[in-house]
């Protein structure tokens, strides 16, 4: 079996990009190690508060988001990084070619229930002459040259995109590496399985609205077929579930806060998760949009996103 090293090494990506890959994936591995000590590690509580030692403690998040940071702000290929625990961008190296996005710790909440989590990165090659600033972010996903997550389950999974299709990486715990188990992922374009928050309900728009009531409605409906729902709230395990057997994942705009009309965020959610699907032919839109195509605005923008089995979305954005 070939590991993350040698498939990139196989591949037209270049040493740069492979090196900036291989320092986020073996932080993962790393973040993953933590994770499985769970409570023996004493980092279960809030950040603020104090454990028996009386020592402060650290959520998951947080202390992801630190291991991410410093250690690609020590990579001289990266360039600056952002992320969902950063409220601004942090410059890395004004020489470095690469613009890192993530989010450290997807479904932070699932921890306490010692449920699924992971990491997305979204990477971009940008290079200038001065130190990065936000507006050098600012760049649609499709400009995107590699997108991944690291899956914390009960085994850890690496799914990788460098533009050529979407690879599936196991975490062997006895060498601490990624090996390849599963090479072009694609989606079938039609599905029976939907995820999304129902408790939102009254809150979606109409049209969001008679979508779900004819698939709940089933063989009685308009669809003519019944569906199963899933829900693992944590984004990453809803992706990861819909690359493995398909599926739609739908987190709608909606007016429960009108501050914050969608949940997820563009640039270390929505967009490396959109080039997976789209990667393994699947397709990820907003009510209006392809996600891709978005000119962003903010590292921290909200985006509605209708993603997986490429009818079925097509089917969601015809209502
Ligand atoms: P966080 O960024 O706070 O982790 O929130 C993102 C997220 O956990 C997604 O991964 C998930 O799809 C969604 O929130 C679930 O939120 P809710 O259960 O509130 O609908």
């Amino acid at each position: 079996m070939q590991n993350l090293s040698q498939v990139l090494a196989s591949s037209a990506v270049e040493d740069s990009l492979q090196t900036v890959l291989i320092q986020t994936t073996d932080t993962c591995v790393a973040i993953s190690d933590v994770l499985k000590q769970g409570s023996l590690a004493g980092i279960l509580g809030m950040a603020g508060n104090e454990n028996v030692q009386g020592e402060e403690q650290k959520k998951l998040d947080v202390i992801s988001n630190d291991m991410l940071k410093d250690a690609l702000l020590a990579c001289p290929e990266v360039r600056a990084i952002a992320s969902e625990e950063e409220e601004d961008i942090v410059p890395a190296n004004t020489k470095g070619e690469y613009l890192i996005a993530f989010d450290p710790l997807d479904g932070s909440s699932n921890i306490d229930i010692n449920a699924m989590v992971g990491t997305i990165f979204s990477i971009y090659r940008q290079t200038g002459d001065n130190p990065a600033t936000e507006q050098d972010f600012l760049i649609p996903g499709k400009e995107q040259v590699a997108a991944g997550y690291v899956l914390y389950g009960p085994s850890s999974m690496l799914v990788l995109s460098t533009g050529n299709g979407v690879n599936m990486f196991t975490l062997d715990p006895k060498t601490n590496t990624f090996l390849l188990t599963e090479e072009g992922v694609t989606i079938q374009p039609e599905t029976q399985e939907f995820a999304i928050n129902m408790s939102n309900q009254r809150f979606w728009s109409e049209s969001i609205q008679n979508y779900v009531n004819d698939l709940v409605k089933g063989k009685e409906g308009n669809r003519n077929k019944n569906f199963n729902m899933r829900w693992v709230a944590a984004m990453v395990g809803d992706v990861h579930r819909i690359l493995c057997r398909g599926g739609i994942f739908i987190y709608p705009w909606d007016n429960k806060d009108p501050s914050k009309p969608g949940k997820l965020r563009l640039m270390y959610e929505a967009n490396p998760m959109a080039m997976l699907l789209e990667q393994a032919g699947g397709k990820a839109y907003t009510h209006t949009d392809r996600i891709l195509d978005i000119q962003p605005n903010a590292i921290h923008q909200r985006v509605a996103v209708i993603l997986g089995a490429a009818n079925e979305v097509d089917k969601c954005l015809s209502y």
